[in-house]
């Protein structure tokens, strides 16, 4: 009985510890040393490099270490196995934390003050109005981003693939619908999964839709968003300015635009990271599953991408 675990450049001591106490007598190997790899029944993968998985040929199920799955299913050499994601409300609570932050972030002006704060300028100035949010995915973190919203008394609009019933949220889907969910919003937050249809989806022509002057937040993807349209749509003022969280190439490189972008305040991917604590005990559910030859829970559909 074994457990491999594919994620590499981090530091796994703590998960292995916590994986240890709920699978008891269970073999956890890490690539790229693996001891017995021909004994592993499910990896937990997250950028798993090419190749990585060839030697577990017993393995019978996948588990993603995020919530997210494109980059597990870029891999060419992926075996056709069930895949599930993290799905854990303590990820939720971070999202909604960090939404919540940017929201107040830019309500209370603290970009232009901190420019400001450059120039040794003292002029204040009353907060931003912001009182139409729109989310584009309404997913398990965007339905609770805009529930979480409405809830105190935003305007909020939500698009998704499907049309969705949330409370206290205006709900539209298909390209027109995208057209309205948007046109109003002074903030618009991104949480589509990147997959086949969505990458680049923010482009020149979509961003025009939005409100003039309208704020994008960004923590789904990079590759969700055309770069080059975003920095032209700041530049003739289309947005008034961006958040982003996620880039095509993470670490984003030294020579990127978006470092010293006067109206881009740039986070490191940390809006929502797994929680090792809590995240253990999905993976050792599903491990009990794929033993058992259950479905596993939170399962990913591979044709749609998420
Ligand atoms: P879900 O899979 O639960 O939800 C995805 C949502 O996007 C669904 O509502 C889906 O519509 C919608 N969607 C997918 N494709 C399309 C499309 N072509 N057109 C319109 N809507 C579409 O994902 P989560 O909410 O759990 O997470 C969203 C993404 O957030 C993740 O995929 C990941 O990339 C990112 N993420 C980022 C983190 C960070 O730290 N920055 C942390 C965690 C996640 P429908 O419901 O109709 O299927
Ligand atoms: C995720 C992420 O998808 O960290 O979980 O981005």
């Amino acid at each position: 009985m074994s457990l491999a675990l594919v994620i590499p450049d981090r530091k796994l001591g703590t998960l292995v510890d916590k994986l240890q106490v709920l699978l008891p007598g269970v073999l956890i190997q890490q690539w790229p040393d693996y001891s017995a790899p021909q004994q592993v029944q499910m990896a937990v993968v997250w950028k798993q490099p090419a190749g990585s998985l060839a030697a577990l040929t017993q393995l019978k199920s996948l588990q993603s270490f995020g919530a997210g799955v494109d980059n597990i299913l870029s891999d060419p050499t992926l075996p056709d196995l069930p895949l599930s994601r993290i799905v854990d409300p303590h990820l939720t609570q971070s999202m909604l934390g960090y939404l919540q932050s940017v929201l107040g972030y830019y309500q209370n002006r603290l970009d232009l003050f901190g420019r400001q704060q450059q120039q040794q300028q003292w002029k204040p100035k009353s907060p931003r109005p912001i009182r139409h949010i729109a989310v584009l995915g309404l997913g398990e973190l965007g339905a609770a981003a805009a529930c979480h919203f409405a809830s105190l008394g935003y305007q909020v609009s939500g698009w998704a693939r499907s049309q969705k019933r949330l409370t206290g949220v205006t709900c539209y889907a298909t390209e027109q619908g995208y057209a309205k969910a948007v046109a109003d919003a002074d903030l618009v937050i991104c949480l589509l999964p990147l997959t086949a249809d969505t990458e680049n989806f923010l482009n020149a022509d979509r961003l025009a839709l939005c409100k003039a002057g309208a704020i994008l937040v960004n923590v789904a993807r990079g590759a969700v968003l055309d770069d080059e349209a975003l920095l032209r749509a700041l530049e003739t003022g289309q947005l008034e300015a961006a958040c982003l969280d996620v880039f095509r190439q993470e670490p984003l490189p030294a020579t990127d635009p978006y470092w010293s972008h006067p109206a881009v305040l740039v986070t490191p991917h940390c809006s929502a990271v797994t929680n090792v604590d809590t995240a253990v005990a999905q993976i050792a559910e599903n491990y009990h599953r794929t033993l058992n030859g259950l479905p596993l829970v939170h399962l990913v559909d591979k044709i749609r991408g998420y």
